[in-house]
């Protein structure tokens, strides 16, 4: 195992530096400290080829001026909360009226504190950061650390400890894109995705859960056997920007039949939020071509969104005098040649 760090830019006036970890089978992770970014995942296809599975930049100035939040650490609170109202405070509304994704200049763009962690048969990063009391409206002076691991049988887990000195929300996620054709050489419409899911969150036109969780059974959010995604956005043209709540053994499961490679998540989490890029047709440049629609999935393990406004939805509400915990492990295997 072998842990690199790097200059990768500047930040505000701090130097930015890149993580590059590579694994006894020379499978490589990368990660910068700005926003706790993941910037490139290389894996093998069935063939053993190494290739890049994660949708990222070249250059350290893209993140920072154009990003739908490419491999992001996204907080305090990763998605929408509807009209920036929590009990009496009032949260950064930066979507409309509404918040989202933790507001302006939140926890993906920021420069995090870094540090090396070795462990048996793993190499990780540790991330930290204090969001101050106040922080785009939310209470609590709050602490958090992701670290992220990369163990020699190619899997990344993804471990997140938070404290805060007042109640607070947190509902943080990871905002990676994959793409497992290998350096978007593909679209993932021959991807199969599966997952255990047997409900979905109803939302309504901004996109915010409406409160109803609706069975996926003959409907288009089925994905509870494989599915390809080309048949799915067939089924649903608008695409996806859903979210899923996760039963049973949560598992989560993507499947490039062309490369060969396979993604396995497996989370403590409540749901997944998957956004299919469907309509995504950008000025910026992934893999040299021009951002469009379906270079990328995002699967975003969370608690489903808007819980403050559900009750019926897992709280994100946070105490102080605890640590909490949260996990999600990203699995990268090939099905035989
Ligand atoms: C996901 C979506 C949002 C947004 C963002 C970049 O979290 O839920 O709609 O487009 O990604």
């Amino acid at each position: 195992m072998d842990a690199r760090k790097r200059h990768y830019g500047w930040y505000e006036g701090k130097e930015v530096f890149e993580y590059v970890l590579t694994n006894d089978q020379q499978a490589v992770f990368r990660c910068i400290d700005y926003g706790a970014v993941v910037t490139g995942i290389e894996v093998p296809d069935q063939f053993g080829k190494r290739e890049n599975v994660v949708l990222g930049f070249k250059q350290f100035e893209d993140y920072v001026n154009d990003s739908p939040y490419f491999g992001a650490f996204v907080g305090r609170v990763a998605g929408r909360i509807a009209d920036g109202a929590w009990s009496a405070y009032r949260l950064t509304q930066n979507e409309g009226q509404h918040h989202i994704h933790g507001g302006v200049h939140n926890f993906s763009q920021r420069v995090w504190d870094s540090r090396v962690v070795k462990e048996n048969n793993k190499v990780g990063v540790a991330f930290s950061l204090v969001s101050p009391d106040g922080d785009n409206g939310y209470p609590g002076n709050l602490s958090v650390t992701v670290t992220y691991y990369w163990t020699n049988e190619n899997v990344w887990e993804m471990l997140i400890t938070a404290e805060t000195d007042q109640q607070t929300l947190f509902n943080p996620t990871n905002h990676t894109y994959f793409n497992l054709s290998g350096n978007t050489k593909r679209k993932v419409l021959n991807h199969t995705l599966q997952m255990d899911a047997e409900k979905y969150a109803e939302t309504n036109g901004a996109k915010l859960p409406t409160g109803r969780l609706l069975p996926v059974a003959n409907t288009a959010f089925d994905f509870r056997v494989p599915k390809k995604m080309r048949t799915a956005i067939k089924e649903r043209p608008e695409g996806f920007d859903t979210p899923f709540k996760l039963t049973g053994n949560k598992k989560i499961q993507l499947h490039d039949p062309d490369s060969g490679r396979i993604l396995v998540i497996e989370t403590d989490r409540e749901a997944v939020v998957v956004f299919s890029t469907t309509d995504m047709e950008e000025d910026y440049l992934v893999d040299g071509e021009k951002m469009s629609s379906h270079r990328g999935i995002a699967l975003e393990t969370q608690e489903l969104p808007d819980a403050v406004h559900h009750p019926k939805f897992r709280s994100i509400v946070i105490e102080p005098e605890r640590t909490y915990h949260y996990r999600t492990k990203y699995t990268f295997t090939t099905h035989q040649a």
